[in-house]
């Protein structure tokens, strides 16, 4: 059968359950997801051959053929976009920076720095998303950056912060969409602190220098990270989810949820619907975390399905940032930038394919056995059908053949790196 009767197929039985296929089709094509340039080489950056460093976090294996430069990461970034439906937006951290072979601190980063992603993005038609880097630097090696004891080093990273929410403004500008900014930062300690209101009250001083500046939310937006632990800030980490929670609702910035930042059984979909009472806009770090924050490559499964359908249902999309992060070293990186953007997207176009109205009409009617047998019963649904023809209209591989392509551009590109 072809993919067109299959989808009619799919069109028809869907609609037996009031969900209109078309629409969800056209919801999906306008909803962009942020693609993190640090997938493509281990977080390791252009600023120094070192790579990752530092702030609990960590990329284990040594698969071949990372990308080296700019250059590198870009053309690997274009041939994942190259298998993933829609359009969408790409997150740089500080340290992607091009200091043209002249040493550049943080606390001196600028927009010609990014000139060539700039360029790119325009080209490409992506919009950009920007970092501050508050690891790998001899200036966080004690595990504290904007709570750190000593004012210098404090004023060194607030400096880094106020150049990166200009560089986030500049992107916006001249992208015309604009560039959410995520702080995150490792500060932490290993064991059982006696002051964590010091620490903390250093971290909430310090973020107030760095947005004391009003950028309009046209060109930048800010977002803070939370975390319950780090390796090496297992006890207690300074930026924990109630600190977080706490400062964005207070100086109205976004809150940003990461899947691997919680306790393990506890998943972040259940958390949008509360913060959508309080806050207009939040961002998300796809992960998935397995036994502990391992950021491993985002797949279809129970988690990723829940965020999307409590996306949909509370209608969420429109003030949502979906980012991902994750960082795996021992598959091909282009792959895993495809497998878990295809992912989000699946994920997404099941949610809006979920016969929502009437699992809530069961709902309602207290018949929680019929909502659970719909929802059983609708996951067998034609769904692959819809996806299918999602895939060939927006001209990307429909199915596994992807991987061809990914592996010719392993041989031809990647491999002699
Ligand atoms: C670390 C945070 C953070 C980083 C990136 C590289 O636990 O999740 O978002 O992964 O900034
Ligand atoms: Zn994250």
């Amino acid at each position: 059968m072809s993919i067109v009767k299959q989808f009619e197929y799919a069109q028809e039985r869907y609609s037996h359950l009031k969900v209109d296929v078309k629409k969800a089709l056209e919801t999906l094509s306008k909803i962009k997801i942020s693609l993190h340039c640090w997938q493509g080489d281990d977080v390791g950056g252009f600023e120094s051959a070192e790579g990752l460093t530092g702030g609990g976090i960590l990329a284990t294996g040594n698969y071949p053929g990372k990308a080296r430069t700019p250059q590198e990461l870009r053309q690997d970034a274009e041939t994942a976009f190259k298998m993933i439906p829609g359009k969408h937006r790409f997150n740089l951290h500080a340290i992607y920076l091009e200091n043209g072979g002249k040493k550049v601190d943080r606390n001196e980063i600028a927009p010609e720095h990014f000139r060539n992603w700039v360029d790119w993005a325009k080209e490409q038609e992506l919009g950009l998303d920007f970092n501050p880097t508050y690891f790998s630097h001899p200036l966080a090696e004690s595990g504290f950056t904007l709570s750190h004891k000593d004012k210098k080093i404090r004023r060194f990273w607030v400096q880094h912060g106020i150049c990166c929410r200009k560089i986030a403004e500049h992107f916006g500008k001249k992208l015309k969409t604009p560039a959410v900014v995520n702080f995150w930062m490792p500060d932490g300690f290993k064991d059982y602190p006696v002051d964590r209101l010091a620490a903390r009250q250093r971290m909430k001083n310090s973020l107030d220098e760095i947005f004391a500046e009003e950028i309009s939310p046209k060109h930048e937006l800010d977002a803070v990270e939370s975390k319950l632990f780090g390796i090496g800030s297992e006890a207690c980490v300074i930026g924990s989810h109630e600190f977080f929670m706490g400062y964005a609702l207070e100086k109205k910035k976004l809150l940003c949820l990461d899947s691997g930042h919680f306790h393990p059984t506890e998943g972040i979909a259940d958390k949008f619907s509360s913060i959508s009472l309080y806050m207009k806009e939040f961002l998300l770090h796809v992960s998935r975390p397995m036994r502990w924050d391992s950021d491993h490559v985002v797949i279809w499964n129970d988690d990723l399905r829940a965020i999307a359908e409590e996306l949909v249902r509370n209608n969420l999309l429109g003030r949502v940032h979906i980012g991902l992060d994750f960082f795996d070293a021992t598959i091909n990186r282009v792959a895993a930038w495809v497998i878990g953007t295809r992912a989000m997207l699946k994920s997404l176009l099941a949610a809006l394919l979920e016969p929502t109205e009437v699992l809530r009409i069961l709902e309602t009617h207290d018949d929680y056995t019929g909502r659970l047998a719909l929802y059983e019963e609708w996951k067998t649904m034609p769904f692959g059908a819809v996806w299918e023809y999602y895939c060939e209209t927006q001209g990307v591989p429909f199915d596994f053949s992807w991987i061809g392509e990914v592996k010719k551009y392993e041989r031809s590109v990647m491999d002699s790196r």
